[in-house]
C-alpha cells in the first residue's frame, strides 16, 4: 500500500486527490487476477472527478453488479454458495442469518457439497471398474454391493437435509405471516403493535385497510414479513373486493397465518352457552382456516375474564393455538407476544439464543439447492433400485446423481443461473 498524489492521467498536474494505492497480485487476490485499489477520500466531489478521469481511459470502464464476484467465481475463488452466501452476509439483518451467511460465505457449505459429490463420484468409480473390467477376474468380488452401500448412506446424508422444515430457507428469507379477519377485528393494530409504530391506518370505520401492506420485523429473533390484508366480508365495492382477493391469496401463501377475531363479535351473548358450536366465525373466513391458523381474540377488554377463557378453551378444544388479548388498553398482549414467539420457533424447530448456535447450521438456504438436492436424491435411489446385471444403467443413474450436485457449486451448466445470482449484487461488489 502506498501513499501518492493521484492526478489526473492525461493532465498530471491536475491533482485529484491525496490517496492511497493497493496493488494485489493474482492469483492471490480476491478476483485472482491483478487488481489495484485506490482508496480516496469518500466526498461525492472526489469520487465522481477519479471516475471521470478514469474513464477517459481507453481501457477502463466501470464494473456491472457483482462483476467482483463475479470474476472471483470464474476464476475458482468460490464456487456459488459461498456467491450467494457472500450476497445474504452483505443483506443480512438479524444474527441468525448472519451466522448462516458467514457459514456459506466461508466456504462450509460449499465442503459439504464437496463431501457429497465426491462420494457419489467414488461409488461411480466402482461401478465403472466393475463395467470394465467384471467381478472376480481383476476386481475382488463385493464392490457391487460397496458401492451400494455407501451410496445408501450418501441417501441418508441427503435425505436428512432435505428433511431440516426448510429451516435455512425460513433463517435466509424470513417467515411469511398473514394477519387475516373480519373488518374492525384489529388486524391493523396488531400489525402496529408488532412494529411498535403507526405503521398502518387504524380507525373504527369497518374496511379501513383495503390493500395489502408488509413489513419486515424482527419477532424473537426471527425475521418475519407481516401483512396486514383487508377485513373478509361480501361486498359490492370494486375496489375493496380487490383487497379481499389479495388478502385471501397472501393467507394461502404464507407460511404462517393468523386469524384475529373481535371478542364481542363471535361470541353469541354475553349470557349464552358456551360449546364447540357457539363461537361465531363469518363463513367468509372458514375457508381460509386450516388446522395450522393461530387465533387472536382481540377486544378483551370488552367482554368479561370468564368469557375470555371460555373462548380460549374453546379454540384449543378444536386443536388451534389461541390467545385473547386487548392491543386497545393492553391486557394480555405481552403474553400473547411470548406465546406467539414461541409458537413460530416450534413450528420451524428452531430455538433461539445459545441452543440455535449449538445446533447443526442447516445447509439448504437456497430453493435452488433443494431442486438439485432432491434430483441427486432421487438418482441415487433409481441406482439403488437397479439390479446388479444392469450395472451400466445403474452407473449412468450416479452420473446424474454427481451432476445434480455439481449444479448447486456452480461446477456445471451454470450460465443461466449466473445472471440471476449476480443480478442482484451492488455496484463494486
Ligand atoms: N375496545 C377495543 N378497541 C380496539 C381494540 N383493538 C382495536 N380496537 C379498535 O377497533 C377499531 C378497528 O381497528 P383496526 O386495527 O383498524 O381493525 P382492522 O381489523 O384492521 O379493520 P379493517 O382494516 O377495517 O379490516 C379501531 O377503532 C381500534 O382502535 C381493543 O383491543 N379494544
Ligand atoms: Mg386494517
Amino acid at each position: 500500500m502506498e501513499r501518492c498524489r493521484i492526478v489526473h492521467p492525461t493532465n498530471p498536474l491536475e491533482q485529484l486527490d491525496d490517496g492511497l494505492a493497493v496493488f494485489f497480485r493474482g492469483p492471490r487476490s480476491f478476483t485472482t487476477e491483478d487488481v489495484v485499489e485506490l482508496h480516496l477520500h469518500s466526498g461525492r466531489a472526489i469520487i465522481s472527478s477519479v471516475l471521470g478521469a478514469l474513464s477517459q481511459l481507453s481501457y477502463c470502464r466501470p464494473a456491472e453488479a457483482g462483476e467482483f464476484t463475479r470474476r472471483a467465481f470464474l476464476g475458482g475463488r468460490m464456487d456459488l454458495t459461498q456467491v450467494e452466501g457472500l450476497k445474504d452476509l452483505i443483506n443480512a439483518e438479524t444474527e441468525g442469518q448472519r451466522r448462516i451467511a458467514l457459514r456459506a460465505a466461508g466456504g462450509t457449505a460449499r465442503a459439504q457439497f464437496d463431501e457429497l459429490r465426491t462420494g457419489i463420484i467414488g461409488c461411480l468409480a466402482n461401478v465403472e471398474a466393475l463395467i470394465d473390467f467384471g467381478e472376480g477376474e481383476d476386481i475382488e468380488e463385493g464392490v457391487y454391493d460397496q458401492a451400494r452401500s455407501r451410496a445408501q448412506a450418501l441417501l441418508c446424508t441427503i435425505e436428512k437435509h432435505l428433511n431440516d422444515d426448510r429451516r435455512g430457507e425460513i433463517i435466509r428469507s424470513g417467515v411469511r405471516l398473514a394477519i387475516f379477519g373480519p373488518p374492525n377485528a384489529g388486524k391493523s393494530s396488531l400489525l402496529n403493535f408488532l412494529a411498535q409504530r403507526e405503521a398502518a391506518i387504524v380507525t373504527p370505520v369497518p374496511g379501513t385497510t383495503r390493500d395489502i401492506l408488509e413489513l419486515s420485523l424482527d419477532i424473537g429473533g426471527l425475521p418475519v414479513i407481516v401483512a396486514d390484508t383487508a377485513g373478509l366480508r361480501k361486498t359490492d365495492d370494486v375496489v375493496e373486493s380487490i383487497g379481499i382477493e389479495r388478502a385471501k391469496n397472501a393467507v394461502r401463501g404464507a407460511d404462517v397465518s393468523l386469524c384475529v377475531l373481535a371478542l364481542p363479535d363471535v361470541l353469541p351473548s354475553p349470557s349464552g352457552n358456551m360449546d364447540a358450536s357457539s363461537l361465531h366465525i363469518p363463513e367468509e373466513m372458514a375457508e381460509l382456516i386450516t388446522q395450522d391458523t393461530m387465533f387472536l381474540l382481540n377486544k378483551s377488554d370488552l367482554s368479561s375474564t370468564h368469557t375470555c377463557t371460555a373462548a380460549l378453551a374453546l379454540s384449543y378444544s378444536q386443536g388451534h393455538t389461541a390467545w385473547a388479548a386487548s392491543l386497545g388498553t393492553g391486557e394480555g398482549t405481552g403474553a400473547f407476544l411470548a406465546g406467539f414467539a414461541r409458537a413460530l420457533h416450534h413450528r420451524f424447530n428452531l430455538r433461539d439464543g445459545e441452543a440455535e448456535q449449538e445446533r447443526e447450521v442447516p445447509l439448504i438456504t437456497h430453493a435452488r439447492h433443494r431442486v438439485h438436492l432432491e434430483s441427486a436424491r432421487r438418482f441415487l435411489q433409481a441406482f439403488l433400485d437397479t439390479p446388479a446385471c444392469d450395472v451400466v444403467l445403474g452407473a449412468e443413474e450416479l452420473r446424474y446423481a454427481a451432476q445434480a450436485v455439481g449444479k448447486i457449486s456452480g461446477l456445471i451448466d451454470v450460465e443461466h443461473v449466473l445472471d440471476a445470482v449476480f443480478r442482484d449484487f451492488c455496484i463494486g461488489k
